[in-house]
């Protein structure tokens, strides 16, 4: 917790957003990488961990809750995304974080991206992806590579893979972001931004199984992902959609911004355009 001097405030750092709770994530997995910068930016935007809510799916990733002293919901498999959109309309004065999988977010709960997306709902979403289903034990997932080998593809995986980033660009998210684990200063930086921007922030972040998947590892990983260049534009969606497209490397950083409004603020402003029904009780008054 902040202390109180004098009546000021002091900043909240990273052991204000440690909870008791230790990962009990494999030795060496990929996901400790992506908390100790996930701390690191709430301090950044100091984040007030009594009205900062993470919610988070099923899977090693879905324990994220667990390990910060916010406020969290450890919901069901698939329903990360809709369950903290649900919570953003309900309390819009909170800030909501979901976090998953690659299983939870693009397979059982891939439905539900295209629609936070182009409602544009104030929240952060921050996918995990190690393309693996982890807490089950290593089945192909829907970023699984092609020939890929798994407990249920022995012999190779046979499905062409969902390229995440071209999806959100192609779902116009309004800020879209692709970082690695084993970059966590890049990692801290993507975060920092992600939570910084007004509307749906959307992170594709790979984070390697070290148990489960032998073949999307830190070394294979190190290899093919590069920052974007320094003078990189994250307006031009269209670039964006190039780096997303190209296979030889796995470009990161913030690939793409667009400052526009929320669904929130467009229903305030509709409000007050029609200027009707602000009392409810008018409004169920008509249906007596
Ligand atoms: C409705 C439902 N279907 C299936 C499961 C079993 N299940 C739990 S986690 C999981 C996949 C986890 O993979 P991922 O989302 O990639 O997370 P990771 O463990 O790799 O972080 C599955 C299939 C479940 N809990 N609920
Ligand atoms: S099974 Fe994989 S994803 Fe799950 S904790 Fe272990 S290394 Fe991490
Ligand atoms: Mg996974």
């Amino acid at each position: 917790m902040s202390e109180m001097h004098g009546g000021s405030t002091t900043a909240f750092t990273v052991a204000d957003f440690k909870s008791d709770l230790k990962p009990i994530w494999c030795a060496g997995c990929g996901d400790y990488g992506v908390l100790t910068p996930f701390y690191q930016a709430l301090v950044e935007v100091q984040a007030d961990p009594k009205s900062t809510v993470i919610v988070s799916g099923i899977g090693c990733s879905g324990r994220f809750p667990y390990f910060c002293n916010t406020y969290g919901f450890h919901g069901v498999h698939g329903r990360a995304v809709p369950t903290a959109a649900g919570m953003k309309i309900a309390r819009p004065d909170l800030r909501i974080i979901a976090v998953g999988g690659d299983g939870d977010g693009l397979g059982i709960g891939g439905g539900h991206l295209p629609h936070v997306a182009r409602k544009n709902v104030d929240i952060t979403y921050i996918l995990i992806d190690n393309s693996i289903y982890g807490l089950t034990k290593g089945q192909s997932s829907p970023t699984s590579p092609l020939s890929m080998k798994s407990k249920t593809a022995p012999y190779a995986y046979v499905e062409e893979p969902l390229n995440p980033l071209a999806m959100f660009l192609a779902y116009n998210a309004s800020f879209i972001g692709r970082g690695f684990s084993g970059k966590p200063k890049d990692l801290k930086h993507i975060f920092t931004e992600a939570l910084k921007h007004k509307g749906f922030s959307v992170l594709h972040i790979f984070s390697p199984c070290v148990t489960m998947n032998q073949q999307v590892t830190f070394k294979t990983m190190n290899e093919i992902v590069k920052p974007l260049p320094d003078d990189w534009d994250p307006t031009n969606r269209l670039a964006g959609m190039e780096k997303a497209l190209d296979t030889e490397t796995f470009w990161t950083g913030i690939v793409y911004q667009d400052k526009r409004p929320t669904v929130h603020d467009r229903l305030e402003e509709l409000e007050q355009r029609s200027g009707r029904y602000k009392d409810l009780d008018e409004l169920f008054a008509k249906y007596k």
